[in-house]
């Protein structure tokens, strides 16, 4: 049993529905336990001009699978929520990122852990500290830390407790 993060967000059709629903969908995943879920965030949107505000929130998951097969879950989730790859960090119904997998380090053509954009996305860095407050990378460093470095600018808590709708 592994226990990893997982980072959701939504920018479109409902997004803090859109979660939720994942949420559920990570959940019913026999191979795949829920054990603890942030608060859910609005957030400015990173990326392309002109796109709605994001909800963000994560999930910290106990899971059998490997982490490649985790992967294929987290995609095939996102396809049932309709989700459409068009622009680069553009707009979507749903992104599941994998932020931390154990103290595992990856760096494979389909897969980088920790997600390599972590460490500047307070709309990621926040939610996960919520569930785990003394969380560190496998480098050690504190997540709190690297919250400090880049601040809550952009960030407000939309509600405190899941399910948040
Ligand atoms: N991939 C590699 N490592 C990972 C990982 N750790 N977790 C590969 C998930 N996937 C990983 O992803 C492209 C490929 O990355 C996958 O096929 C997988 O093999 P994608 O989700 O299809 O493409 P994408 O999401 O458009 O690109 P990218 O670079 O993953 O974008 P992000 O980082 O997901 O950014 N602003 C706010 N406020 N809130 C947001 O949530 N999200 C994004 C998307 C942009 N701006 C945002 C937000
Ligand atoms: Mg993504």
């Amino acid at each position: 049993m592994t226990t990893a993060y997982i980072a959701l967000g939504s920018n479109l059709e409902n997004p803090g529905l859109q979660l939720q629903r994942a949420v559920d969908d990570i959940d019913s995943l026999p191979e795949i336990e829920v054990s603890g879920c942030s608060k859910l965030y609005i957030s400015e949107p990173v990326g392309p001009e002109g796109q709605p505000d994001y909800c963000n929130a994560a999930v910290r998951v106990e899971t059998t699978l490997t982490p490649l097969a985790l992967l294929d879950a987290m995609q095939s989730i996102e396809n049932d929520h309709g989700r459409v790859r068009t622009v680069r960090w553009g707009p979507r119904t749903l992104d599941l990122d994998m932020i931390l997998f154990g103290n595992e380090v990856i760096e494979s053509e389909r897969l980088t852990v920790p997600h390599y954009q972590m460490h500047v996305r307070n709309f990621v860095l926040c939610p996960l500290l919520d569930i785990q407050p003394d969380l560190t990378l496998p480098s050690r460093k504190p997540v709190e830390e690297l919250l400090k470095e880049m601040g809550t600018s952009g960030l407000e808590v939309m509600a405190e407790k899941y399910p948040w709708l």
